[in-house]
């Protein structure tokens, strides 16, 4: 039995199934971590969250912004956005099974016996594996709550505030958790988020850097697997963290992790899709 990680799906669904015909990946012996945003941008949004929930228990899926997104605007909360390619999973017979099966996966995923961690975007440098964890179920049960979800969806929009304190409350609580662990990318060390920069740890604003580069970060040392940040490319200079997303969805490539061995293995988008 192996367990592997993959990044960002976006939509693209032949890359995926070429890496796991290069591993001889078994649904029924092994194992698929998927670091977040199985959807949008990409063409196979709705092929790739069907393959997803097929493989049940044989994947574990942690929620990025897009996949919220989908959430979002399939409960009328929000309206599809220009490049969003999300319709052929508005428009389908399963929608109602694929909408309820995403609305019940997780922020963070932690492996005890591995001792890994999986999210989407990151963890603040303040919080432990404990807090994460912690703040992430916060989410997830305002998720899974029907009381909750169209609330929580209604607030989940926005950059503010853009740092946490235990005395918030609400959606707003529910905003700033949702914003950690699913958009950052640059943070101050005490956890003030910035979102305007997009591009390699080289963009930072001034005062700001990448999440996982803080002296303090109270994770340092423990192994964490995320995505969304594809400019990047997979490259990361912290011992123990892993980026994934290597910008398949722009043309670039796929990036599956052996989880157990850290053996990466990868597949050209281009060539997958033709
Ligand atoms: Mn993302």
């Amino acid at each position: 039995m192996t367990t592997y990680a993959v990044g960002d799906l976006q939509g693209c669904l032949d890359p995926l199934l070429c890496l796991l015909r290069q591993v001889d990946f078994s649904p029924s012996r092994d194992c698929l971590w998927l670091a977040g945003d199985l959807v949008n941008r990409g063409p196979q949004s709705l092929e790739a969250l069907r393959y997803v929930r097929e493989l049940g228990s044989s994947a574990v899926t942690v929620l990025g912004n897009h996949d919220l997104h989908l959430l979002a605007v399939a409960h009328n909360v929000e309206r599809m956005k220009k490049n969003d390619t999300l319709k052929p999973i508005l428009m389908a017979d399963d929608r109602g099974d694929l909408i309820d099966w995403l609305r019940r996966q997780k922020l963070v995923h932690h492996d005890a016996d591995r001792e890994v961690t999986m999210v989407h975007a990151g963890i603040p440098p303040q919080w432990t594996l404990t807090k994460a964890l912690r703040r992430a179920a916060e989410v997830e049960q305002a998720l899974q709550n029907d009381e909750t979800l169209m609330p929580y969806l209604d607030g989940m929009y926005g950059n503010q505030p853009a740092k946490w304190s235990k005395d918030l409350h609400g959606v707003t609580r529910l905003r700033v958790i949702t914003n950690y662990f699913t958009r950052m990318r640059f943070c101050t060390a005490d956890g003030t988020l910035e979102f305007a920069a997009k591009e390699g740890t080289d963009s930072a604003p001034p005062g700001y850097a990448p999440w996982f580069s803080h002296p303090n970060r109270k994770m340092r040392g423990q192994k964490l697997i995320f995505g969304h940040w594809a400019a990047l490319e997979g490259k990361c200079d912290e011992p123990n963290v892993y980026a994934l997303d290597t910008g398949c969805v722009w043309g670039n490539e796929m990036t599956l992790m052996n989880v157990d061995s850290g053996e990466l293995h990868h597949c050209d988008c281009n060539e997958a899709s033709t």
